[in-house]
């Protein structure tokens, strides 16, 4: 069983959108063993992008899990999704306990350093739908994760993503906002981040 504390919620006072941060959603033993296993069980891959008609390669690693038949794309990269395995099923299992939602896809991120980064995008791809809601896994090193309202220029917000932590994007989270995680300007071990999205 994952040693859940859901009751410890934050919701962040920001306009158009709901955001709720669990900063001990996973006890630090669990953190530590899926942070672990995922570390060493993943296949990360580092994919190359085209932004703006330019190619280079993602500056971090990545992989996809999800349902058979659920491709995931953005920035003209096309994923294929690596069927559940049990340390990512249970996962979904108990983020779909907590927020009565499916989730069909997850998108994990590798940060090997603090010269990997994932730059102001929002989650708005078509097979997301209107406005989706992302639930995120953050292991390992704590980092800065960024948002920044699309229209109201004034209104931005740093979260620090603990070890162990989920951050709940939901209503209006998509559509209002972007979101990154900049690089760091200080030393950075790895940290893993895991989006459970769903595909329609
Ligand atoms: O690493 C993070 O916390 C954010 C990940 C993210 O924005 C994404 O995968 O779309």
């Amino acid at each position: 069983m994952l040693d859940l504390f859901p009751n410890e919620k934050i919701t962040l006072d920001l306009p158009d959108a709901t955001f709720e941060y669990y900063p001990n959603f996973l006890k630090i033993e669990k953190a530590n063993l899926l942070f672990e296993k995922l570390l060493n069980e993943i296949p990360w891959k580092q994919d190359t992008i085209t932004i703006y008609g330019k190619t280079h390669l993602q500056p971090r690693l990545t992989a996809l899990y999800g349902n058979e038949g659920k491709p995931y794309s953005y920035s003209n990269i096309v994923m294929q999704p690596h069927p559940w395995n049990a340390t990512l099923m249970f996962l979904k299992n108990e983020i779909e306990e907590l927020t009565k939602l499916n989730f069909t896809t997850v998108l994990l991120n590798l940060y090997r350093n603090e010269n990997d980064s994932n730059g102001w995008h929002s989650d708005n791809e078509k097979e997301l739908g209107r406005d989706p809601i992302i639930a995120s896994i953050s292991l390992g090193q704590e980092r800065v994760f960024q948002l920044k309202h699309n229209t109201k220029k004034e209104i931005k917000q740093n979260i620090l993503l603990n070890h162990g932590s989920l951050l709940l994007m939901k209503e209006g989270s998509q559509p209002y906002y972007k979101h990154q995680l900049p690089k760091a300007s200080s030393p950075k071990n790895p940290r893993i981040n895991l989006t459970f999205r769903t595909i329609i």
